[in-house]
């Protein structure tokens, strides 16, 4: 027969209570949460999105690109519920120059969920070193300040016009906000407020924005 001494017994103990509370903590993250909207563009589909235009980057379909422009989301019929998820993969192409201001800023990039402000933040996809850093207020909203590209997913992704095939100029976040909110639609609106003067080429390929995929989850 096995037996344990009282050292091991105890370890088996701690091993269980450790495994049963972290089996019912990933049991209520998913608890009331249902998925309502999910896009990733792949079927082309911009029903119900006002504003909204594909291109294919880095292989992919995706909403955009988009400078100093909003895009709308509208969703209608939606079942009771106490607050909204919205999930969103943010692409931020060429130069985005964060904090910088006057001449090259700031850029901002932000979303609202019926006239609701989520997020407000300024972004940077420029270099930081000892002596010259542009940086950024994300994940933080504008005022603050941290390092560029702080809280992406992705760095190492090409430019889309600037700095086209070359790596490092495409940054790539996963945006994530739970918004109280009741009511049977909601109006979501994406949008930058960015700033570059004395440019050789266009805004557009100077700094812009695309989106990969948007999902919306009513939380109960
Ligand atoms: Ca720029
Ligand atoms: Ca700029």
């Amino acid at each position: 027969m096995f037996i344990l001494d009282a050292k091991s017994l105890l370890k088996f103990i701690a091993l269980t209570l450790v495994g049963a509370i972290l089996h019912a903590c990933q049991q209520d993250e998913g608890l009331g949460e249902v998925l309502i909207y999910e896009n990733d563009f792949s079927q082309e589909n911009l029903k119900n999105i006002r504003n909204g235009r594909l291109r294919e980057f880095n292989d992919k379909m995706v909403l955009g690109n988009y400078n100093n422009e909003e895009i709308m989301l509208t969703l209608n019929d939606l079942p009771a519920h106490k607050s909204l998820k919205v999930d969103i993969e943010l692409l931020l192409h060429d130069s985005w120059d964060g904090n910088a201001d006057i001449i090259s800023g700031p850029d901002i990039w932000y979303f609202n969920l019926d006239n609701q402000t989520a997020l407000h933040a300024t972004f940077s996809n420029q270099p930081c070193v000892s002596t010259y850093c542009l940086s950024q207020s994300y994940p933080e909203a504008y005022g603050r300040h941290t390092d560029p590209r702080t809280g992406a997913d992705e760095v190492e992704l090409p430019g889309l016009c600037k700095y086209a095939d070359s790596l490092g100029w495409t940054s790539r976040y996963s945006i994530s906000k739970i918004i109280r909110h009741k009511g049977g639609s909601a109006i979501l609106v994406c949008g930058d407020q960015t700033v570059q003067n004395y440019l050789e080429t266009s805004q557009r390929c100077d700094e812009s924005w695309s989106i990969s995929r948007i999902s919306i989850s009513i939380v109960e």
